[in-house]
């Protein structure tokens, strides 16, 4: 008996191959002698698209039962990173297709390094999306990912003459695979305008929002699969787009280009992400933008309930929305818009259901970082949520003032609305005020949101504050990206690791292990072998996998210091070139990230890196012990290719800026090392790999907070410390800029003027932490022991352990198996 397997799921080498074939000529419509790698990526992607429909479906399906808790992350940003490796990983067919494509005469690895990102994030908070995605998808926990299909995302990093300049991200323009359309989920938001009151039928009292114009919501649907699991959850973006009612009479007395301005406008909506990782003050496009995809997504929640369900009661049981940030907070509003206005709910009870249904994670404690928008502006924007928020506010205040009467201080600080200038609305206040919980992302962190912050709201509400520490998924940050690492791992502890990260402990016996730390020592140099290459290739530098790989890839800004670094690494140099023969364990110094474009100072700590690289990197005294790199357009994709390769991972924010901190564990969990300031998630990595296996330096939060109350002077840093006094001098000289001595002036100045974070109170403890680091390297042997200790104690940082954590304190959610009928 012949047994002829389906094109579109079945899983044998030829079949595999022959839907390949078959993709490329039906979809991408080319013969194989002009298919490129691009269309056959294309091609490829399809193939295993098809393959992952029916979970798609049958998960879909399931979670239309009433009983089903459905998750619904609401985030302005999804970092989710190339898609293809991911998912042959969670679908558990890598070697499948590995094999296919051989035999089709392909790469695989070449293909899928063709593949564009989806660039929807600045870095940490949508990255952190992403991953929770991954592990709600893999703990089979239902959820949608609500956000907005940017048509343009972070903007590509060119470096020019060391400077950066932004080009434009098109991720879509050659058409995108894993995204299917559901124009059947259309929606519409309205804007502008005014609200007038009415009677109803009933004699009720009631509001109408008579809109200025209203833009439609189209959905685009990505799967997000779960590490051999049936379950594939899905993204949900959400497009602007014009809707076509509103503008036909214009088009129909001829006013041709009128109609297409409407249909431009509401594009426009969605066409760009706001490269920012800091509130940029009254962009009303950005509010239109936060407004649009969370009315989309609040509209869909309720059509979904409403499919199953007679009415709206349950519906902070069936559905828990959780807001990244505040960007999403006006949800908070807008459902209590539509419970009201809409569903005719009465005050109390769209309270009840909104406050079950929200809870708010912050992700910063810089106070200058608070979203806040002028009244004006939004009054104007939201008339109806403006009153909606007055209302909140009033209620809110008058339960304030019966814990405090007459503290009028209390109720300042806790008021929705800031009126002590130009009127504000604060986010943070109306996202607390509107959810069940407020979580910070690392233990310190959340332990400051209570102290400063959110100081008074934790007074108000105690039980309402709690911490989840952030992760980061194993699957994509080891498995895919570090695939030695992980065939080694598995060879001596199963692969059971991959869903359960905390069995990474059982490397531990391992340690003492002598051949066991060669291959391990093995792996590490072959990948940093294949980033050396990559290096080659794009900048013509040549670095050696033998010297310490010493990385900082993140955001450029002032709290993270990556100027910090540079101030130790000119500190080197000097200390080469006055001694030429000193005994100096070889580095390599890699750095790589965006600086937001209106964002002056940090673009000049990248001209700084860049400039001090080619001075360092050509001269020949230094003789190849040390060289800067600064890796051009840090992305997802690159962030794969660096965590396997680095040795020192640099975390040195100012104590209290970073509230936790993610990629810290992507480099630890690689078997890197980390440098370290006692801050955000870096704490508690400590804790768990061990004080003796982290390098701690810098002062603590109370310390910087003393040092500020006693009055902090750059200068007697300055005067008093001829190493630092010497490597400032070389940059205000003109040395790393042909001569220039106005071109690094205004860095130079704001340390010496003012160092609001703190450099170089930490100098000195820095650089003798890297020179600890420089001598510990030295003994290969017992590096190999650290190393391998931070990778066997870092199960913690896993994004299923938040996950579970989220589930269990703030979401009361469960997973619910997926079954294949298909
Ligand atoms: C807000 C309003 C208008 C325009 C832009 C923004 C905006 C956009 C992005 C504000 C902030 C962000 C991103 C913040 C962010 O990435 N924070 C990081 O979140 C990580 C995940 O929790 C933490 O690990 C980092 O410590 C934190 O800096």
């Amino acid at each position: 008996q012949i047994q002829i397997e389906d094109d579109r799921t079945g899983l044998s080498i030829e079949t595999l191959r022959r839907a390949m074939a078959d993709n490329l000529f039906y979809i991408l419509g080319k013969y194989p002698a002009i298919a490129n790698n691009k269309d056959y990526y294309m091609a490829l992607a399809y193939t295993v698209r098809d393959r992952l429909l029916h979970r798609w479906l049958n998960t879909y399906e399931a979670y239309m039962k009433p009983e089903v808790k459905i998750v619904c992350y609401l985030s302005a940003e999804f970092l989710v990173g190339p898609h293809l490796a991911n998912n042959l990983i969670n679908l558990g067919i890598y070697d499948q297709i590995r094999q296919a494509v051989q035999e089709s005469g392909l790469n695989l690895q070449e293909l899928i390094n063709t593949e564009e990102e989806p660039g929807l994030g600045n870095g940490g908070l949508g990255r952190l999306a992403a991953c929770y995605m991954e592990s709600l998808a893999t703990l089979e926990v239902p959820a949608i990912g609500y956000g907005i299909r940017y048509e343009f995302g972070i903007f590509d990093q060119e470096i020019r003459e060391g400077w950066q300049v932004e080009i434009t991200d098109k991720w879509l323009q050659d058409g995108n695979p894993w995204e299917i359309i559901r124009p059947e989920s259309e929606v519409y938001i309205n804007f502008g305008g005014r609200t007038e009151p009415y009677q109803d039928d009933q004699g009720n009292y009631r509001v109408r929002w008579i809109p200025e114009y209203v833009v439609k919501g189209i959905a685009y649907d990505t799967p997000i699969l779960g590490y051999k699991v049936n379950t594939a959850n899905t993204l949900r973006l959400w497009k602007g787009e014009a809707c076509e009612s509103f503008n036909f009479q214009r088009f129909n007395v001829g006013d041709y280009y009128g109609a297409v301005d409407t249909k431009v406008y509401s594009e426009n909506l969605t066409k760009v992400l706001y490269p920012n990782d800091e509130p940029v003050q009254g962009k009303e496009l950005r509010l239109q933008q936060q407004y649009f995809f969370v009315s989309c997504a609040l509209q869909d929640m309720i059509r979904i309930h409403l499919t199953e369900s007679e009415n709206l009661d349950n519906f902070g049981d069936k559905f828990a929305a959780q807001l990244n940030d505040t960007h999403p907070s006006i949800g908070v509003a807008e459902l209590m818009r539509l419970l009201i206005d809409v569903h005719h709910y009465s005050w109390d009870q769209a309270w009840d259901i909104t406050q079950k249904t929200f809870a708010y994670t912050n992700h910063t404690l810089l106070p200058e970082a608070l979203e806040k928008w002028p009244l004006s502006i939004f009054g104007r924007l939201l008339p109806r949520h403006l009153e909606i928020i007055y209302e909140i506010n009033r209620r809110f205040l008058d339960q304030v003032r019966m814990k405090y009467p007459g503290n009028n201080e209390k109720l300042s600080c806790l008021s929705l609305i800031d009126d002590r200038g130009e009127k504000y609305i604060r986010m943070a206040n109306l996202a607390t005020v509107g959810s069940h919980k407020v979580n910070g992302v690392a233990a310190l962190h959340s332990e400051l949101v209570k102290k400063t912050i959110l100081r008074d709201f934790y007074e108000f509400w105690p039980e309402k504050f709690t911490n989840v520490t952030n992760g980061v998924t194993p699957r994509r940050w080891m498995v895919v990206s570090n695939p030695r690492l992980s065939e080694l791992i598995t060879s001596r502890i199963g692969d059971n690791w991959i869903k359960n990260l905390d069995e990474l402990r059982r490397l531990e016996q391992f340690v003492d292990d002598g051949h066991f730390r060669y291959q391990w020592r093995e792996v590490k140099w072959g990948v940093k072998q294949d980033l050396a290459n990559y290096i080659e290739d794009k900048l013509g530098i040549k670095v050696s996998p033998d010297t310490l790989f010493d990385v900082q890839v993140k955001r450029i800004h002032e709290y993270k210091r990556q100027h910090l670094n540079v101030l130790q690494i000119i500190t080197l140099y000097n200390r080469i070139k006055h001694n030429p023969n000193l005994d100096f364990t070889p580095r390599t110094c890699i750095f790589g990230g965006k600086a937001a474009p209106g964002y002056y100072m940090a673009k000049l700590i990248i001209k700084l890196i860049n400039s001090v690289a080619e001075v360092v990197n050509k001269d020949p005294d230094v003789r190849d012990r040390l060289k800067v790199v600064f890796l051009p357009d840090y992305n997802v994709t690159l962030g794969q290719r660096v965590y396997p390769a680095a040795d020192l991972s640099e975390q040195i924010s100012t104590a209290g800026k970073e509230a936790s901190g993610t990629g810290n564990m992507k480099f630890s969990l690689n078997g890197a090392l980390t440098i370290g300031t006692y801050d955000g998630a870096n704490i508690e990595i400590r804790q768990e790999v061990g004080e003796e296996n982290f390098f701690l330096f810098g002062l603590k939060t109370e310390d910087i907070d003393q040092l500020r109350a006693k009055g902090y002077n750059p200068w007697d840093y300055y005067y008093n410390n001829p190493e630092l006094k010497s490597t400032l001098d070389l940059i205000s000289s003109g040395f790393f800029s042909h001569g220039d001595c106005e071109l690094f002036r205004p860095l130079v100045d704001s340390l010496l003027h003012s160092d609001p974070f703190f450099l170089f109170a930490d100098y000195q403890s820095y650089l003798e932490c890297q020179d600890r680091v420089s001598q510990a390297y030295k003994d290969q042997e017992y590096w190999t022991k650290m190393s391998i200790l931070n990778v066997a104690r870092m199960g913690k940082f896993s994004s299923d352990r938040s996950i579970k954590e989220y589930c269990e304190n703030i979401w009361y959610a469960k997973p619910v198996p997926i079954e294949m009928k298909d």
